[in-house]
């Protein structure tokens, strides 16, 4: 293999670090060959160690709704360094964060900061057993919610990328826990509430699911997830920390008209920078330590910077409506260049394309795509500059950075590839 300076740091890193990454699917080890190290970015662009440029639609694994290096998100940070990298003692910003989040999401009526999505998944779940006071979850086949113990059942993302049975280290009681239950598969779920229903906390779903590739709800699935918990004393939890202000301002509950009991945030809620939340329903949230009983903490929850980036993300949203329009209209065009033979899942900026004829639905349709024939789609799509996340069972973001130029590169690239894949 050539030397490049990407691939004398993977080697380097190889030896420090786990597989050489910080997150197993930025490996590449389903799609073979080595990561890009990335050096820097700017609007939709990437560039990498080598002097190599891409168009970028992984954009941080979705937290870059608005791109690279975007001003709002500059200028915020740079104003907080001024005041102070983090005090671990309460600030005006959080304030303005979680009202913020509320006027967006108006489900979430309370709503605390942690610094990663599975923190808040994890959270949220230990939230809904003790207001239950019930063990079991329910979760989807397929549907990822973080590296959480009992959640790292079925689950896609790293998990489906690498092919691997569920997690050494889990022990058995925690994923004894977990029910699982087809996506979208309404009469599955009767089932399980049939035989489980009064020990079940709760049902945690990716209301449009990205970490199987994308996968939308079928018409009446969140009807009848929303129907059976409440028929069911359980809660209902949208996890919205890939969807959250991305497929709408108001995330997926927003696009569905679905009110969940509970929510979970990451990603764009951080701008980049390292924060999620969880919330809903505030007698569930008085809960939560220390006004309740349940407890959750954290070091640097509220992280000054982190809430800046978040904030002034938020609020340019919130501002700018048109930004969805184009996200829709941007990741439409990507869409319609796939040819006959070609499954395209996409909801709003979120879209994968999967190997197969069938339609993609669940997790068993997603794992029919011809995973080979994406690793050639994903290196001829690199090779001509176009950087895409290196998993079938990923979603790219588009982003409102990426103009009418990149996609255009980018439909040009999809087109010379969809072939050279065959
Ligand atoms: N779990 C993330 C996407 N589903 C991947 C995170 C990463 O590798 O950075």
């Amino acid at each position: 293999m050539q030397q490049t300076r990407s691939t004398q740091l993977f080697e380097r890193a190889r030896l420090s670090i786990p597989g050489g990454v910080n997150s197993p699917v930025r490996a590449f080890r389903s799609v073979g060959g080595t990561p890009p190290f990335i050096a820097r970015g700017e609007g939709s662009h990437i560039f990498d160690a080598d002097g190599n440029e891409f168009i970028d639609y992984i954009g941080s694994w979705g937290p870059l709704i608005l791109g690279h290096r975007h001003p709002v998100v500059l200028d915020a940070v740079a104003e907080a360094l001024t005041r102070g990298t983090s005090f671990g003692a309460p600030t005006e910003q959080e304030i303005e964060l979680a009202e913020t989040v509320r006027a967006m999401v108006p489900s979430v009526e309370m709503v605390r900061l942690v610094n990663s999505g599975t923190e808040a998944t994890m959270s949220a779940l230990r939230v809904a057993r003790g207001f239950t006071g019930r063990d079991l979850t329910v979760k989807f086949e397929g549907c990822y919610h973080g590296h959480v113990d009992s959640l790292l059942v079925k689950a896609g993302s790293g998990v489906a990328t690498l092919g691997l049975p569920d997690s050494p280290g889990v022990p058995k009681g925690f994923s004894d826990t977990t029910l699982t239950a087809p996506y979208n598969d309404v009469p599955a779920l009767e089932e399980i509430f049939r035989l489980h229903g009064p020990q079940i906390a709760a049902v945690i779903v990716e209301p449009v699911c990205g970490n199987m590739g994308c996968i939308p709800p079928a018409p009446g699935f969140h009807q009848a997830l929303r129907r059976l918990t409440a028929d069911n004393g359980s809660l209902l939890i949208f996890d919205e920390v890939m969807t959250g202000f991305r497929v709408a301002a108001g995330g997926a509950q927003a696009l569905y008209g679905i009110r969940p009991d509970l929510t979970t945030l990451g990603k764009v809620i951080g701008g980049g920078l390292p924060i999620a939340a969880y919330g809903g329903r505030r007698d569930i949230m008085t809960f939560v330590a220390p006004s309740g009983p349940i407890y959750q903490a954290g070091t640097l929850s509220g992280n000054p910077l982190a809430v800046s980036a978040g904030l002034a993300v938020l609020r340019h949203l919130a501002a700018h409506p048109e930004i969805y329009t184009r996200l829709e209209q941007a990741a439409a065009e990507l869409a319609a260049a796939a040819p006959q033979g070609i499954t395209v899942n996409r909801v709003g900026s979120m879209l994968t394309w999967f190997f197969t004829d069938q339609p993609v639905t669940n997790a068993d349709d997603a794992r029919r795509s011809d995973t080979k024939r994406f690793g050639r789609f994903f290196h001829a799509m690199l090779d001509r500059g176009i950087y895409l996340p290196p998993s079938q069972f990923e979603a790219l973001f588009v982003s409102a950075a990426h103009t009418d130029a990149d996609i255009s590169t980018t439909v040009d690239a999809l087109r010379e590839s969809f072939r050279l894949a065959e």
